[in-house]
């Protein structure tokens, strides 16, 4: 195996006999052929493309498989296995009506797909530069594939989005790909990621209404519980729709914390708040929740004996080890009576902690309140926004962003969507105004809602660079989903950018430093010099 897609990667070079995810060596492996599989499709989806052929299921089945090899999702062999074939049927009815004469080989065993893999891995590219820009493209359509699979199953689909992906995709397999055309397949990858946010924001919003302002409950109550965690939000509204009325309770955990924002589930009064914190807490919160627990996307720990019979996957998640929640057919719901029934005789979840986090300050809310913040920024009362998005994950070197929202002044505003919030969202930083001073916009794709409020910005204040308004970056990654936000923000000309905990494993010396001249991407450096800085507008 070698591996160096996530913030974890050792010493930041890469993983090669274990990830520190808990990755093994051989599901590494698999998953390297599972994107060689999907990278095969797409040269087939193209083909088909120019002869007008239907491509659609081709599209969907590699969005599926590309989410499988997201960090922390999918640590179950067998499943992987089993995608690899089902990407390799696919692009075999695909073949039979554009390459009819074209000869395909029996699928292979477990063991010549291993052998297989070695040839097709991340270090096959031989060129360092084109290997970092390759595996940069490859992360974020990993991001792009992530908030499609929501999307989609809530039946918002994109043929553009598709096409793009053939078309990066199969040009990975081209030995003579060149630097300035893998570069400019990555930008295209963030103006996609755009697209993809706004699709998956429009979804949701369509589906399940507006986020609004909401006080979240971090207590416990005395029912049984069911805990969701991971980002799928169909996956929630079948579980509130099957737990009404049975005296089982549903509480969300890590990126489902924005649920509780949207009309559609505060609908639910057995919805009763998030429970404990960021997923790499999972192991002590899973344990101590005491009721079954449902993981639906990302990101997955290693389960613990403690509450191993209780963690049910669903979706791309899976551990070889727990039970797996099979896919919705023909538009049903998914059938969650299993968990339910286990709920009933588990007893109530520990109460870790008590009071309210907010949440539900996506773009309408945003939008709505333009007026109030630029009067707040002109009277003085907010001179700047850090927008600190991403990621959270286990190192102790990212207590970095709790001392920046520490140390910030009071009349500053944190700006945050996805797990990185975890960080900080519990501090009592207070309020200006109306506004308390960390306003969460939701998961990792609203930071979607933050773009969309800056270029509204921009516009109101007729400003002729984006980089005018006194926001400031202070990133933290870890997955694929934030490789793909961050390309976003690039291709809708925001700067200095600040990235941590590290710059990326995948990065070049010399990607790096394109990055770096280009963008003004900077690593962070400590909490006092940062703040120094970011006030000044650096
Ligand atoms: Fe290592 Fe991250 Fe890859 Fe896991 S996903 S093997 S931690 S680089
Ligand atoms: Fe978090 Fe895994 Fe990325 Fe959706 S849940 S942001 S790390």
């Amino acid at each position: 195996m070698f591996c160096y897609q996530c913030q974890e990667a050792l010493h930041n070079k890469g993983c090669e006999k274990v990830g520190v995810c808990g990755k093994k060596s051989d599901t590494a492996d698999f998953q390297d052929l599972l994107i060689h599989a999907c990278k095969k499709l797409a040269e087939t989806a193209l083909i088909a493309q120019k002869k007008e052929v239907f491509t659609r299921k081709a599209g969907e089945t590699i969005i599926k498989a590309l989410f499988y090899t997201i960090t922390n999702a999918s640590f179950d062999d067998e499943r992987i296995r089993e995608m690899i074939i089902e990407v390799c049927d696919v692009r075999k009815e695909l073949a039979k009506e554009v390459q009819p004469d074209a000869k395909y080989k029996d699928h292979p065993t477990p063991d010549q797909m291993l052998q297989r893999a070695k040839e097709v891995g991340v270090l096959s590219t031989s060129d360092e530069d084109i290997r970092s820009l390759t595996e940069l493209l490859i992360y974020g359509l990993k991001g792009i594939a992530a908030y499609a699979e929501h999307s989609y199953a809530l039946g918002y689909t994109s043929p553009e989005i598709e096409s793009y992906m053939f078309k990066a995709l199969a040009k990975t397999l081209d030995e003579k790909r060149q630097k300035d055309e893998m570069v400019q397949l990555v930008m295209e990858c963030g103006e996609m990621g755009v697209k993809i946010m706004a699709l998956l924001d429009e979804a949701n919003t369509k589906t399940y209404g507006e986020q609004e302002p909401t006080a979240v409950s971090i207590g416990a109550g005395n029912n049984p519980g069911i805990l969701i965690s991971g980002h799928d939000l169909r996956d929630l509204a079948d579980l509130l729709e099957q737990t009404k009325g049975t005296g089982v309770d549903v509480y969300t955990h890590g990126e489902m914390l924005p649920a509780n924002a949207y009309p559609y589930f505060k609908k639910y009064s057995n919805l009763i708040g998030n429970y404990g914190g960021s997923w790499w807490q999972q192991q002590k919160e899973f344990a101590s929740f005491n009721g079954p627990i449902l993981m639906t996307t990302n990101c997955l720990v290693s389960p613990l004996p403690a509450y191993k019979d209780r963690l049910f996957t669903t979706g791309v998640a899976g551990f070889s080890e727990t039970k797996h929640i099979p896919d919705r057919k023909n538009g049903e719901m998914k059938d969650f009576s299993e968990i339910i029934e286990l709920a009933k005789k588990c007893p109530s979840p520990v109460k870790l902690e008590e009071g309210h986090i907010y949440s539900g300050f996506a773009k309408d809310t945003l939008l709505a309140n333009k007026d109030k913040i630029i009067d707040a920024v002109s009277k003085g009362l907010i001179k700047r926004f850090v927008v600190m998005a991403g990621c959270d994950g286990r190192m102790s070197d990212r207590s970095y962003f709790t001392e920046v929202a520490q140390q910030l002044p009071e009349d500053t505003i944190i700006m945050t969507a996805g797990c990185a919030k975890y960080r900080y969202n519990k501090l009592p930083l207070g309020k200006i105004g109306d506004f308390p001073r960390v306003l969460d916009a939701g998961q990792c794709n609203d930071s979607y809602s933050l773009a969309v409020l800056a270029l509204s910005l921009k516009d109101v204040l007729e400003l002729d660079d984006i980089n005018q308004l006194p926001i400031s970056f202070d990133l933290a990654w870890y997955e694929q989903k934030a490789v793909l936000v961050l390309l976003a923000l690039l291709y809708l000309g925001f700067k200095n950018i600040r990235l941590g905990p590290t710059l990326p494993a995948f990065l070049s010396p010399k990607i790096a430093q394109f990055l770096v001249e280009n963008f003004d991407i900077k690593p962070i450096k400590d909490p006092g010099s940062d703040i120094d800085a970011m006030i000044q507008g650096l």
